[in-house]
């Protein structure tokens, strides 16, 4: 968003919410609730705060969003769709149907802007901590004085399911040990997970756990809250030397007459009643079906352009990196097209010539 406007951003927000539930009800499965509740924040994120141009996915210094709570893909489907990627509403009508580029969790390469492959729980919240020691490793070889060329930023979201998951405690302990500060977690604290509340099977303090790791921890206490959602964003871009933890209390199927907060919402078709209730309670036609207003549509253009813009003038400063380095920049460039250089076979051994290895031949 260039600058905020508050209607506008409502009808976004509510454009991912209920494209997610006519989605699932017209899949007749899938997750609706998580992408209600957490709409507002994941809008936040793209609007407010991340870099990405949806014309160009793979730009090398994006930054990088994973859906680690996987379940949830139509949120992420909405609002790579509302902002401007190459994924049509037929895409979406086409949720979890045989070869859809909509599958039930998210998959990388058949859908622009997915990341990374995620769905089993945790997983995704792990490998944001590869991702981040990836560009840690890339700023630091690449980089020179007055040359950021690498600076982008990971953000995952991870739901209550993630948290219980072993693999994330290792690998947010690895994060905390390594201090890595271009990383940051969104956790949907909704007291719900599928077979009911979360007091079934879980009740440690995730605060008190991520302060020991050595994260810096926030709380916003309502995913509603634009505001307080930008604002711990940007703090935790400020904060050095630590992992963020953002813990976002949220309400499952927000605004869902009967089933908000309720355990039913996590991986079922909310019903074609409960839809109709849920559209009225957002002010919205409760006939119309994968509804996006005009005014969402030329958001679409705004950010694409936005993107553009960045993406460009990074472009810019490369083609000035080049002049001054040449010769990291050549290898940056054989990075991007996932090429080795010219001669690499010949440089595994100390017996290695230009025409090949003679002792390994
Ligand atoms: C490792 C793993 N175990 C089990 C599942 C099946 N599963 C999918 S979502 C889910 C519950 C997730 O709860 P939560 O993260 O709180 O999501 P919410 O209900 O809040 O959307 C489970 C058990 C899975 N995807 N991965
Ligand atoms: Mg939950």
């Amino acid at each position: 968003m260039i600058k905020t406007d508050p209607p506008l951003e409502q009808l976004c927000i509510d454009s991912i919410r209920t494209l997610a539930m006519d989605a699932v009800q017209g899949a007749n499965s899938g997750h609706p609730g998580a992408a209600m509740a957490l709409a507002p924040a994941v809008f936040t994120l793209f609007d407010r705060f991340m870099k990405f141009n949806p014309a160009n996915p793979d730009w090398t210094n994006r930054d990088r969003f994973i859906l680690s709570a996987g379940h949830a893909s139509m949120l992420l489907y909405g609002v790579l769709h509302i902002t401007g990627y190459d994924l049509s509403l037929e895409d979406i009508k086409k949720f979890r149907q045989l070869h859809s580029r909509c599958p039930g969790h998210p998959e990388h390469g058949l859908t622009p802007g997915v990341e990374i492959t995620t769905g089993p729980l945790g997983q995704g919240a792990a490998a944001s901590v590869g991702f981040a020691i990836a560009e840690k490793w890339l700023a630091n070889y690449f980089n020179r004085p007055g040359f950021d060329l690498i600076d982008y930023r990971i953000i995952a979201l991870a739901g209550d399911g993630c948290m219980m998951e072993g693999i994330t405690a290792e690998a947010a302990s690895l994060a905390g040990h390594l201090g890595l500060d271009n990383l940051i977690w969104l956790y949907d604290n909704n007291h719900i997970t599928i077979e009911g509340k979360t007091s079934l099977a879980f009740s440690e303090g995730v605060a008190s756990r991520f302060k020991a790791y050595g994260w810096s921890v926030q709380e916003v206490g309502d995913a509603n809250d634009l505001a307080a959602l930008e604002r711990a964003l940007r703090a935790a871009k400020k904060k050095k030397g630590r992992p963020a933890l953002i813990i976002v209390d949220s309400h499952i199927a927000y605004g869902a007459p009967t089933k908000q907060d309720s355990a039913s919402a996590h991986g079922s078709p909310l019903g074609d009643e409960e839809v109709r209730g849920a559209k009225k309670f957002y002010g919205w036609d409760p006939e119309k079906k994968f509804f996006v207003p005009d005014a969402v549509r030329a958001y679409a253009q705004r950010i694409r352009a936005r993107g553009e813009r960045q993406n460009r003038e990074w472009d810019r400063r490369l083609t000035r990196y080049a002049a001054a380095y040449p010769e990291p920049a050549v290898q940056l460039r054989l990075l991007q097209n996932r090429q080795l250089p010219a001669g690499w076979e010949g440089r595994w051994c100390s017996s290695a010539t230009a025409s090949g290895c003679t002792t390994c031949g």
